[in-house]
């Protein structure tokens, strides 16, 4: 066996329009269809390498050695197309903080997928390895593309009318994203996990499911549109409904902590005193501002003085994953 061995990097994605429950667990298929922004700034490199004679894979992320159950979940099916019988051993590289709403497993399955797919001499179109990426993580495989992307879970019991599509390049609106840390203790209960009870006991989950198809059609006229007001008035109301949902779980799936709120209010000043800026936040603490990018410094500002508000990060968008 030659040396199947290779590298991907891939950046995190924000939903604006966000994935919160599964269709189905098992080809891990999201309830509702999503509208993202890859980002640039935090990046994940993961090389892969199938070993002849390796039992078992060995995951390291910054050079620790991790358990890995779903890094073996994205191999064990790459291993089946590619007919290997191998381990292989991933070193992931990370500059994204983990398991505290930063969005660090969407890069890290995109990149593991699609140096997996490479390193297995398998096809590496988007469509395909998006299939893989999704497996370990439903929204990697939004960060596949660069840019602003959909990802459609489609209806079929299969999964064959799942899919991921660039909407626009990043350029199609000049914007910053600019990330408020609220808090970087590790949450208190996954994303898997939290949306999993949502969607088991919250009285609210169906009217979420509903409602955000609505949000899925009204925000990607806005976008093609460059409909910005309206955009982020989705995004807003999209993200709210998400935790509303959640929160209304047994036991709660509660992520916000008291600098979530300040920050939120600081986004709510900043409109009334006439700047176009949007707040989305995920399954953590973090408040994450969509602006113009000639507003960003505004912004930043205004969130550094954000009682309880560690630090602020901007960022823009950034492109999809690709082969090293
Ligand atoms: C999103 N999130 O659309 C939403 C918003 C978090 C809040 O996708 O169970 O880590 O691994 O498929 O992809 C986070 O969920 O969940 C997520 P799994 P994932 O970005």
């Amino acid at each position: 066996m030659g040396a199947l061995k290779r590298t991907a990097v891939a950046h995190p994605n924000l939903a604006f329009v966000k994935y919160w429950g599964k269709r189905c667990e098992r080809l891990n298929l999201a309830a509702t269809d999503s509208i993202s922004l890859t980002l640039d700034g935090y990046r994940t490199s993961t090389t892969v390498a199938f070993e002849s004679g390796l039992e078992g894979d060995v995951f390291l992320l910054n050079g620790e050695r991790l358990p890995g159950e779903r890094v073996t979940r994205v191999l064990d099916l790459v291993r089946r197309r590619g007919g290997l019988d191998c381990g292989a051993r991933v070193e992931s590289r990370s500059t994204v903080p983990t398991a505290v709403g930063l969005a660090s497993s969407s890069a890290g399955f995109a990149a593991l997928a699609l140096a997996a797919c490479a390193a297995a001499g398998l096809s590496t179109e988007v469509a395909r390895v998006a299939e893989l990426a999704r497996r370990g993580s439903g929204s990697a495989a939004r960060s596949l593309l660069g840019g602003w992307v959909e990802l459609r879970s489609g209806v079929q019991s299969d999964g064959s009318d799942f899919a991921v599509r660039q909407l626009a390049a990043g350029n199609r609106w000049d914007v910053s994203v600019v990330v408020a840390l609220t808090s970087l203790r590790a949450k208190r209960i996954s994303s898997t996990a939290g949306m999993n009870r949502t969607v088991a006991t919250s009285p609210y989950h169906e009217a979420w499911i509903e409602t955000s198809a609505e949000d899925f059609r009204e925000a990607k006229r806005a976008f093609l549109e460059g409909d910005f007001q309206t955009f982020g008035s989705v995004t807003e109301r999209n993200c709210l409904k998400m935790h509303a949902s959640a929160m209304a779980s047994t036991p709660p799936v509660l992520y916000f902590e008291p600098a979530t709120l300040a920050a939120i209010r600081t986004v709510w000043e900043l409109r009334e005193a006439g700047t176009a800026a949007f707040f989305t936040i995920d399954a953590g603490p973090q408040v994450k501002v969509l602006c113009g990018a000639e507003d960003r410094r505004r912004v930043e500002a205004a969130l550094r003085e954000t009682t309880g508000v560690l630090d602020v990060i901007a960022m823009s968008s950034g492109p999809g994953a690709r082969l090293q």
